[in-house]
């Protein structure tokens, strides 16, 4: 018998929404669903007609809302943006107040922001939530990231911390297994609340720009052995296998060595070699490199990542190209040195991750700043281990950092990334001066190496960048001899003359 009122709501019954829904039904909650085109309620109603909690499809906007328990829990999962804005303009008039809106899709974090207050003022409450972890994740166990209203969370939280991913006690691994309508049990929610407004909404987005990160990383490393040392995908296949199981061990390295031992079902031929060389994307990576440049927070090798997606996408005027341009032959390297080679692109990947995350992890340390959140990240790295696609056994030692030392400037000063870096960039050098020698692009591999490089030099050549911008357009410049802070410009055109303090 269903009860007389849901536990909560959804609208939007995309991919996300259907199985978002299919989990939260999967824990004992029942569930009320409403989208804008009915077919896909009926049809989405009909196939599912006996969940453990119950799925109570509805036809208008009134009956969806009628049918929820007070104070309401309703979650969003529409097309970012436009769209989410016009299903809360919907919602409004039919609401109580108290009611709480979770907006679980990509939303840019400013607008979560503004949705929050603009609802507070009219009696509502909003949480702005991650969900990562695509379809699988939202039907068997995403990553939460919650953000906004801290007590309407509380009554959200027993619902999240149930449909979350969950990973082992002990060991930080993600516990599988899930079926429908048997979710694992046991194991530490892959939710905590963010922080205020738009905080859970920010950590996603940088959360999709490390995996923008990750996965060009990941693209250069097949690079580099196809071009270095002319491997099958099949036989790179075996070797990112072999690096799952090591400091590598990840989600994005699992899958990539299963897409590269998959023959195409067409031509038989290895799956990658069919798939055209050009990468979409949706927009977080780029929202993300924006706000980097907006705060003024250096997140090179994100912002390459993305760029390496713009290159890929002009794919005609490459090929043009390629027949104009020349660049060195690839020197093969001999088959004795294999090993050593595949090992050292293991540490440059390794070595780029690392800098990658000490990126994200900056600009979300500069983001609270600017917007007055208290950030956990040890919390936040915790929460990455499950559900999400850049799980990794590395955020295990992410969170060990940030135990170490809460107020972490930089992850490349936790003693565990600075020792493994010292140790391998030998490696990351090397392979870096082989990409670079062989014309290969490395666009994250070197420009986490640059970063690497910058971060730790106590002098750069911006002395002469200011000298030049004092000289063009008198901007001043600070003195090695004098404190922070104090001014001086000299009048170019005649430079000897003793110069002024402004
Ligand atoms: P989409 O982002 O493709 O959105 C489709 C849904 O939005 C449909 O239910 C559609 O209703 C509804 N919709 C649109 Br479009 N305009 C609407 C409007 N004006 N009023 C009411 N409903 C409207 O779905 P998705 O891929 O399931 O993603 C949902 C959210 O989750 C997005 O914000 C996405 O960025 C985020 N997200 C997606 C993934 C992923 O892997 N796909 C992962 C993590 C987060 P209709 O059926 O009537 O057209």
């Amino acid at each position: 018998m269903p009860k007389t009122h849901s536990d909560i709501g959804l609208i939007g019954l995309a991919v996300m929404g259907q199985n978002l829904a299919l989990n939260i039904a999967d824990h004992g909650f029942q569930i009320s669903v409403y989208n804008r085109t009915v077919e896909k309620t009926e049809k989405f109603a009909a196939e599912n007609p006996s969940t453990p909690g119950g799925l109570i499809g509805t036809k208008t906007l009134e009956e969806f809302v009628q049918s929820i328990a007070l104070p309401r829990k309703i979650v969003i999962l529409v097309q970012a943006g436009k769209a989410t804005d016009a299903v809360i303009d919907g919602l409004l008039p039919l609401l109580a107040p108290n009611d709480i809106i979770i907006d679980g899709g990509n939303a840019l974090w400013t607008d979560t922001i503004r949705r929050e207050k603009a609802l507070k003022e009219k009696g509502f409450r909003f949480i702005g939530s991650g969900v990562s972890g695509g379809e699988e994740g939202a039907r068997f166990g995403p990553s939460l990231m919650p953000g906004g209203d801290k007590a309407a969370f509380k009554e959200l939280e027993p619902i999240w911390k149930a449909i979350a991913a969950k990973v082992d006690k002990k060991t930080g691994k993600p516990l599988t297994g899930a079926k429908p309508g048997k979710p694992v049990k046991g194991g530490v929610p892959c939710t905590v609340y963010i922080g205020e407004n738009g905080a859970g909404h920010y950590v996603k987005m940088v959360h999709n720009g490390i995996e923008y990160g990750d996965m060009q990383m990941i693209c250069e490393a097949y690079s580099l052995m196809q071009g270095l040392l002319g491997l099958k995908p099949a036989e790179m296949g075996e070797i990112f296998s072999t690096w799952n199981e090591g400091a590598l061990d990840s989600f994005l390295i699992e899958i990539t060595a299963d897409i590269l031992k998959q023959k195409d079902p067409v031509t038989k031929k290895p799956f990658v070699d069919v798939v055209l060389d050009t990468a979409g994307q949706k927009g977080t990576g780029k929202w993300t490199s924006v706000n980097a440049l907006d705060m003024g927070v250096p997140a090179p090798t994100i912002a390459e990542s993305v760029f390496a997606r713009c290159i890929s996408a002009i794919k005609e005027e490459r090929v043009a190209a390629a027949k104009v341009l020349k660049g060195p032959k690839i020197t093969k390297v001999s088959p004795a040195k294999k090993k050593a080679l595949v090992e050292a692109i293991h540490d440059a990947l390794y070595c780029s991750k690392i800098c990658s995350y000490a990126q994200g992890f900056q600009l979300m340390r500069t983001a609270q700043g600017e917007y007055g959140w208290k950030l956990n990240f040890g919390q936040i790295a915790q929460i990455f281990r499950g559900g999400c696609i850049i799980r990794a056994a590395f955020l295990q030692k992410i969170t060990e950092a940030y135990a170490r030392n809460p107020k972490l400037a930089n992850l490349l000063l936790d003693e565990y990334f600075n020792k493994t870096i010292q140790k391998a960039q030998a490696n990351w050098r090397k392979v870096v001066s082989l990409a670079v020698e062989n014309g290969i692009s490395v666009p994250t591999f070197a420009s986490a190496l640059s970063y690497y490089d910058a971060y730790r030099s106590a002098r750069l050549p911006a002395n002469l960048l200011q000298a030049q911008r004092d000289y063009f357009g008198a901007h001043t410049y600070e003195r090695v001899d004098q404190p922070r802070g104090k001014f001086f410009h000299i009048d170019w055109p005649e430079a000897n003359r003793p110069q002024l303090d402004v």
